[in-house]
């Protein structure tokens, strides 16, 4: 079985906000104490942590639904629901976050580096946290936002100095064993290493991180052999060392065009071309490896790259080999410094909370943009009239509908917020907030659903008659005025 997997595809659900309560407090001879409900304990976050004791991404790939805990309801007595706590997931150095569409969203270096990688929703505030000198007993509360969600791709791309690239056998792995404390399995037949190996080589005062890849062959760019899809876990190498097999019994190879044939592939791989290369011609204790290396070396000089001749078995020009390439890499790394590995915590995408923007849509509705207003209409019930009627409150004070007037909206107009969609009723009492007389209601939804009573249409009816009268009594002619006068007699009849 597989024990490395370099890429996992991730579902993120950062926990919900507990929703905040409506309670009154009550006590003995004390019916009304007030408003006392908590506030809903706030949703756990999913946070990625770069762990050096993890090298792949494999319980992503068998658990790949990842979910923090909810926060808790409130509840009466003041009492606040508890937070969910937060999910942290360990990840491997290197690790690149992107969305499904191939946007970085971080890239994960050094130990202790931590991604909020979804935030977990608000609590919202229970009745208690919502009164004020004006609307003393509350009778709502908010509702929990809901977490974040986000589906994302996780890629490895380990984090190496040195990347050793070759045809299989070449001896990549047993070099890598030879320099540093990686084992990874070595033999004689071809793709003996299926996932990439990283070593620490200690030169002088100097260390570097060394990556051993799967063998590459002609055609791996077609997806032949192991393919090029490990060569990711070379991209951030500062230098590619070509390790050559100069004892291969296989008669129509040779190093010259084994670097040829492989640096096609790089080619075709993209990216590669600004690292500076070594050539290690390996195999040196074998006779027949040291005389073609006598053959080859002026062939290869035109490249213009360093040229090394070692034996990863008897260790021959191992040292000269590990003492250039740590120049080579505290070069590079003057040149472009590498990421400090600090413990620094990246939060995702900064939000504007500011204010907010209107658009109008093709069909007329008004959208209104914002994270902060989008939030509020998560907050709200929509079953509790109070809430809703708060909400209308809290846009109207940020200027939403001054904006939507100035707009042109008219009353009945569709106005989305997020995924809710009203239609605008603009607020009669601009910018004041008015205080119900019963709890959980508000006085506009009372104009806007309910007819008039009978008294009030008799009301106006008389007005009506008394304005009509006097009008009359002005041009004089009673006849039209007894006729006219019956109209509404006869409405009040039907
Ligand atoms: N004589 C001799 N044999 C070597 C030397 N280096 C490696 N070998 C042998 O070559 C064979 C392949 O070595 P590996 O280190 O597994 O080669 P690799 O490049 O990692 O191969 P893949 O993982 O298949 O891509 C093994 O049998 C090694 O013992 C060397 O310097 N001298
Ligand atoms: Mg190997």
């Amino acid at each position: 079985m597989t024990s490395f997997v370099d890429r996992a595809v991730l579902h993120v659900q950062a926990g919900n906000g507990g929703h905040g309560c409506v309670s009154i407090h009550r006590e003995k001879f004390k019916p009304l104490g007030g408003p006392d409900g908590g506030n809903g304990g706030h949703g756990g976050s999913v946070l990625l942590t770069v762990d050096p004791g993890v090298h792949t991404l494999l319980d992503f790939h068998f658990k790949p639904h990842v979910r923090a805990e909810n926060g808790k309801g409130g509840a009466g007595k003041n009492r606040d629901g508890a937070n969910g706590s937060d999910l942290v997931l360990h990840v491997p150095n290197g690790t690149v976050v992107q969305t499904e569409d191939g946007e970085v969203l971080a890239d994960l270096i050094g130990n202790g580096t931590t991604f909020e990688i979804a935030r977990g929703g608000r609590g919202g505030r229970g009745n208690a946290g919502l009164a004020n000198s004006r609307r003393r007993a509350p009778g709502f509360a908010e509702l929990g936002e809901p977490g974040e969600h986000i589906d994302v791709v996780l890629e490895l791309k380990s984090v190496a100095d040195v990347g050793l690239v070759g045809y299989p056998s070449a001896g990549k792995s047993s070099l890598i064993a030879a320099i540093s404390a990686a084992r990874p399995k070595i033999a004689d037949y071809p793709f003996t290493t299926l996932v990439p190996n990283l070593g620490v080589v200690r030169a002088g005062n100097d260390t570097f991180v060394v990556a051993d890849v799967p063998g590459l062959i002609p055609g791996a760019a077609t997806g032949k052999g192991l393919g090029l899809r490990f060569l990711r876990h070379i991209e951030r190498c500062a230098v590619l060392v070509h390790v050559v097999d100069c004892a291969t019994l296989e008669t129509d190879r040779n190093p010259v065009e084994d670097i040829e044939v492989l640096e096609e592939e790089l080619a075709a791989y993209g990216g590669l071309a600004d690292r500076p290369r070594v050539i290690v011609l390996n195999k040196m204790d074998v006779p027949d490896a040291r005389d073609l290396a006598d053959i080859v070396r002026a062939d290869l000089a035109h490249h213009g790259w360093p040229i090394f001749e070692v034996s990863a078995v008897t260790h021959e020009g191992l040292k000269e080999l590990v003492f250039a390439l740590a120049e080579i890499v505290n070069e590079q790394r003057a040149e472009a410094p590498a990421a400090e590995p600090t413990r620094i915590v990246i939060r995702p995408r900064a939000v504007d909370d500011s204010g907010f923007t209107l658009t109008r849509e093709d069909d007329g509705t008004f959208v209104v943009h914002g994270d902060k207003v989008r939030r509020w209409v998560l907050q709200t019930n929509f079953d509790n009239e109070e809430a809703v009627g708060y909400l209308a409150d809290r846009l109207n004070r940020l200027g939403v509908e001054d904006a939507l007037a100035k707009a042109g909206a008219q009353p009945g107009d569709p106005v989305r917020i997020g995924d809710r969609e009203f239609d605008w009723q603009p607020t009669v009492v601009a910018g004041d907030e008015y205080t119900p007389s019963q709890r959980g209601t508000d006085w506009r939804f009372e104009e806007q659903t309910h007819r008039p009573t009978a008294a009030q249409r008799l009301a106006a009816r008389k007005a009506r008659r008394r304005r009509f009268e006097d009008a009359e009594a002005e041009a004089g002619g009673p006849d039209a005025g007894a006729e006219a006068g019956d109209e509404p007699e006869g409405d009040d009849g039907g």
